[in-house]
């Protein structure tokens, strides 16, 4: 049976995938590049200095590491500034009464995000005690399609991954959990996350029922 969900942070609870890709793109500005909405799609869920790598590669410079991790510092700057200003309604529609569900039906939560940042972000939309485990990127080696971060939950709550539903936004975590042997759920458009098991639009659009039903 299922006992337990595991859910990603970004574009799943809140939508800071917005602040990332605004403060990549002011990166990418400064350094005389643009980056595309439709490019940002491949650094959802992929940890700040894959992301670098990528975008660097996207405009055609190779840097050396001492300069990526300014540059890095630098983002995280921009984004921490826009983070700030976030409060509890930020939560993404339906989280709420989802996670209410989730709490009658007697399963465990695990949060699963490679962001540094998401014990920060728990507390600036009072949320830092709503899950059983947290699993963000301090406590990885590797990030997003790699499942480290989905394994690690399910064996913080003591569950088999059998057992777990991963809710996701990104292609890359959609991947991580089904590489972890997880049920997945994909929040975001069918066309997008063709490897989950069941696809909505989001957690507004989903009951606990109807996703236990399909899983088990
Ligand atoms: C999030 C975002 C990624 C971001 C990564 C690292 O992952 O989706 O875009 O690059 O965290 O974040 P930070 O720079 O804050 O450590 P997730 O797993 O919550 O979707
Ligand atoms: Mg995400």
């Amino acid at each position: 049976p299922i006992r337990a969900f595991l859910f990603d942070l970004d574009g799943v609870i809140v939508d800071t995938a917005i602040y990332h890709y605004q403060a990549w793109k002011r990166l990418a500005n400064e350094l005389g590049f643009d980056i595309s909405e439709e490019f940002n799609e491949q650094l959802k869920g992929v940890s700040r200095m894959d992301s670098l790598d990528l975008i660097l590669a996207h405009g055609g410079l190779t840097l050396s590491d001492e300069k990526k991790n300014e540059l890095a510092a630098q983002k995280n700057q921009w984004y921490l500034e826009l983070v700030s200003r976030m409060t509890s309604d930020d939560i993404l529609p339906g989280v709420a009464t989802f996670f209410s569900q989730v709490r009658k039906a007697g399963l465990q939560t695990a949060l699963g995000s490679v962001s540094k940042n998401a014990p920060l972000i728990l507390e600036r939309i009072g949320m830092a005690d709503a899950f059983d485990a947290i699993i963000d990127g301090t406590k990885i080696t590797k990030g997003k399609p790699d499942p480290e971060v989905f394994t690690k939950g399910a064996a913080e709550l003591e569950v088999s991954p059998a057992e777990c539903v991963v809710f996701e936004d990104a292609v890359a975590g959609v991947e991580a959990g089904k590489r972890g042997g997880m049920f997945v759920v994909g929040l975001g458009s069918p066309d997008v996350l063709t490897q989950a098991d069941l696809v909505a639009p989001s957690l507004n659009d989903l009951t606990v029922d109807q996703v236990l039903t399909k899983a088990q």
